[in-house]
């Protein structure tokens, strides 16, 4: 198990001595069996989940994920390794984190775990245990729950045999204060969770099925047609990869990764398509009614810089992090301030397919259930899954294209149209905006005023500790000093 993205994967292939796991991440366990020093080794990487979110925050397909990596070592695994980077500060925030995902295992998981400390020789000669004394108390913490078990795994190192034996060995004595006995998960969490992935791989071939279906009449009707020009909106919650999508639309890096309250709109040329991308600010995390009414105007402003209107609006939203009732809630008052018939031209945009893997994103989306659902209903089932990491995949967009050409052909040929409420709120916007201008400039002018009667100040600064300045504005003119009394 593995707290913030560093690779299990490394330090299972060096135990294991050889490349068994690969790099790419996996929102799924792996299985690897080897050798090392003597021994014949079982292990199970499990998906990692997000340094600073909460179990709460974590979708339920990485949840699942955990609890059954005990049934891939059966009857349970001897050890579980938390991997904890030693290059990183450990703080108080990691502690719930931590705890919050390793006691889906159960509480009594913590007598059969050890703290793995990792690092590309981060720390050279220094001793580990300057680094946990410099670290202080969330650490602390961590290892009074282990009973104080931990290996360092440099794996730079040229000493690997060594390590790895020394590892095992830790196991071993781990495993005799616990009388012998490997980790037993709770037997009924565990058939419960089983189940539930099971009928979840279940719901997910029938999605895509039904997906697949509905694609096809449609495309029937399109044939090879296709729009010359794209208008598209990216909306929704904080760092969901807004701009990251915006650039792997437009293949290049336009949109600059950070938090803006104005609407950007960029333009390219992409698959012989004339195609506009516009990011809306940040949905606020909290009621829509409580946000500044700025932002609110901001909002329906990214639409209008899609004049006409856009053929799509694409809902933004991360596959490895739980897609909640109250970002649901958020999201459908966003889009409240817009026309009944917005829906009919939204499409949910998955980002963080790396972190999938080779698990499709139906099963995400049927083991979270819920709220993403109910999104995904409203959409008539339109989703897309992007990688944004990954350069010159042309097929993730062409077929992101065919999908929002599907919907427009659904909607007759129609985008969606700037109606009433959102050409008076850019009215709106504007007139503030003018307002903006005139109070500026109020605000300006007796402050000129005033700089021009006292002129400018010359300070005179003393290095003497004890000498007491006063300076008194002087207007200067051509014959003129300043006028300081000193007093020491
Ligand atoms: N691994 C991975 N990281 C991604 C992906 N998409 C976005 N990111 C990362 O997620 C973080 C947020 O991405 P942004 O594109 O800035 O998100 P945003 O929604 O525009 O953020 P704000 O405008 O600040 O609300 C960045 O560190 C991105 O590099 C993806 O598909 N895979
Ligand atoms: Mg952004």
């Amino acid at each position: 198990m593995e707290h913030g993205a560093l690779g299990n994967s490394s330090a299972g292939n060096f135990i294991l001595g050889k490349k068994e796991f690969e790099s790419r991440r996996s929102a799924e366990c792996v299985k690897r069996q080897g050798e090392a020093a003597g021994r014949k080794i079982t292990l199970v990487e499990v998906p990692d989940w997000r340094k600073n979110r909460e179990i709460t925050e974590s979708c339920q397909l990485l949840q699942q994920e955990i609890v059954l990596s005990t049934s891939l070592c059966a009857p349970g695994p001897h050890a579980i390794l938390l991997i904890v980077r030693t290059d990183v500060a450990f703080r108080e925030a990691d502690r719930s984190v931590i705890e919050g995902h390793v006691e889906l295992l159960g509480e009594k998981v913590w007598s059969h775990t050890i703290v793995l400390f990792t690092s590309e020789n981060y720390l050279g000669d220094t001793p580990i245990e300057l680094h946990i004394e410099s670290e202080g108390g969330a650490l602390h913490w961590l290892l009074e729950k282990c009973s104080n078990r931990y290996h360092v795994l440099t794996t730079e190192s040229r000493h690997a045999g060594i390590q790895v034996q020394d590892l095992l060995d830790k196991v071993e004595e781990m495993v005799a204060e616990n009388s012998s006995c490997h980790y037993e998960m709770d037997r009924e969490i565990l058939k419960d969770t089983e189940e539930r992935k099971r009928k979840a791989n279940e719901r997910a071939h029938q999605r895509q099925q039904n997906v697949q279906k509905q694609r096809q009449n449609i495309r029937s009707q399109i044939g090879d047609r296709k729009l010359s020009e794209l208008r598209l909106v990216l909306m929704g919650h904080r760092t969901a990869g807004k701009s990251s999508a915006g650039n792997t639309i437009l293949g290049r890096e336009a949109f600059e990764l950070k938090t803006a309250v104005q609407s950007e709109f960029k333009q390219g040329t992409v698959a012989d398509r004339e195609v506009t991308v516009v990011e809306s600010p940040c949905w606020s995390e909290s009621n829509v009614q409580n946000t500044a009414k700025m932002y609110q105007l901001e909002f329906m402003h990214s639409l209008f810089l899609c004049h006409p209107g856009p053929h799509a609006l694409l809902l933004v939203l991360r596959v490895d992090t739980k897609y909640s009732e109250m970002n649901n809630r958020v999201l459908e008052e966003h889009l409240e301030l817009l026309s009944q018939n917005v829906w009919n031209h939204t499409i949910v945009l998955f980002t963080h397919e790396d972190w999938l893997g080779q698990t499709p994103i139906e099963r995400h989306i049927e083991s979270e259930g819920g709220a993403l659902h109910r999104l995904l209903e409203k959409c008539r089932n339109r989703y897309h899954v992007l990688n944004t990491k990954v350069k010159n995949d042309d097929m993730q967009v062409m077929q992101l294209f065919e999908k929002i050409e599907e919907m427009v052909e659904e909607n007759k040929h129609c985008y969606y149209q700037l109606d009433q409420k959102i050409l008076d709120a850019v009215k709106e916007r504007r007139r503030a905006e003018e307002r903006a201008k005139e109070r500026e400039l109020k605000a300006q002018r007796p402050r000129e005023e005033n700089r021009a009667k006292i002129g400018e100040y010359i300070v005179f600064v003393f290095p003497h500790e004890h000498m007491h300045i006063c300076l008194k504005p002087v207007h200067i003119c051509n014959d003129n000093y300043i006028n300081v009394h000193t007093s020491a």
